[in-house]
């Protein structure tokens, strides 16, 4: 039997599963070549657009290697009736252990401290600044889905109080729910976004959240880069107005703006949330495992869930 085509536009890894990938498909990069192929294998951060599907008339399947769909003309695809499969789970705790590591970096300096002693400061007599502790305070998580609840699991274990905003208060959960950012901002002093991206989410932390979070405020984000304002994030570190930052997620990837890059108080990752040989490789698996399915003829194993959040017409 011929191996299907299918349009790839990420990468699967490790290498021995993009491998296997090679082994079962014939795998096109260029879309200009892929008016037949019937599956897209794409990335949160790549996704696939209206124009792009418009390109693939036998389209019947995106397999999204990773958990964001912001990137995904989803009401495209469910008007053609395209599916789309996600990377659920197995992620959360790569990306919940980047947020504490951020979080620890900008809180403890460690990635400033780290400039500091190559640079040959210390050997030469500098002191650096004292920084926060950070296990004694608050936390306050916004977007409180898979990746949000196994941060809140790993803060808790560490005796920290946690402060969650979601669209609805959750009835399972020993951590206090707060209606919305502005609440929660006031109320903790280390601000975790993990909220999906997309419209509904677009500035969702502004001036206002950062000033209310305060100037022993810690910012990580984890989610995506348009969640906070960044202007305003620049702003709030320059003037004091919030302590820390860390950042794995920008507006322009990869382009960071320069008032980032120029903020000493902000630590800055390229968008590794995921990037663990354990997470990636449990990731491609379901992307093999939801492709094979299609073809298969059977259930998709993750399809993505959310789209009755989804206006019917366009
Ligand atoms: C990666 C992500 O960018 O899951 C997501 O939505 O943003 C990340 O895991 C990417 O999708 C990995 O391929």
């Amino acid at each position: 039997m011929t191996r299907p085509r299918i349009l790839a536009l990420a990468e699967l890894k490790p290498q021995d599963m993009a491998d296997r990938l090679a082994a079962d498909y014939r795998v096109i990069r260029d879309i200009g070549d892929a008016a037949d192929v019937e599956a897209v294998l794409t990335a949160g951060n790549i996704g696939l657009s209206g124009a792009q599907m418009a390109r693939l008339p036998a389209l019947r399947l995106i397999a999204v290697n990773g958990v964001g769909v912001d990137a995904v003309d989803l009401a495209e695809a469910r008007r053609r009736g395209i599916a789309v499969t996600t990377t659920p789970d197995v992620l959360s705790l790569a990306v919940a252990e980047m947020a504490l590591g951020l979080a620890l970096a900008a809180g403890r300096r460690i990635a400033e401290g780290d400039r500091f002693v190559r640079a040959g400061q210390w050997s030469s007599g500098g002191k650096l600044g004292l920084g926060l502790s950070l296990l004694e305070r608050r936390a306050g998580i916004l977007g409180y889905g898979r990746i949000g609840r196994r941060l809140a699991d790993l803060l808790r274990g560490m005796g920290m109080e946690v402060l969650y905003t979601a669209r609805h208060e959750k009835p399972d959960t020993p951590d206090g729910f707060r209606p919305d950012a502005l609440a929660l901002a006031r109320d903790c002093a280390l601000l975790f976004v993990t909220a999906a991206g997309g419209e509904d989410t677009r500035g969702l932390v502004d001036a206002d959240v950062l000033a209310a979070l305060g100037s022993a405020g810690i910012l990580v984000n984890v989610a995506r880069g348009p969640v906070v304002d960044a202007g305003a994030l620049a702003a709030a570190l320059d003037a004091g107005a919030i302590a820390g930052a860390g950042l794995d997620v920008f507006d322009d990837e990869p382009n960071v703006p320069q008032a980032l890059l120029d903020a000493p108080n902000c630590v800055l990752t390229p968008h590794i949330g995921s990037a663990t040989a354990e997470a990636r490789r449990a990731m491609a698996q379901l992307v093999l495992d939801n492709i094979a399915a299609y073809f298969a003829g059977r259930p998709l194993p993750t399809p993505y869930e959310a789209w009755h959040a989804l206006p019917l017409h366009r």
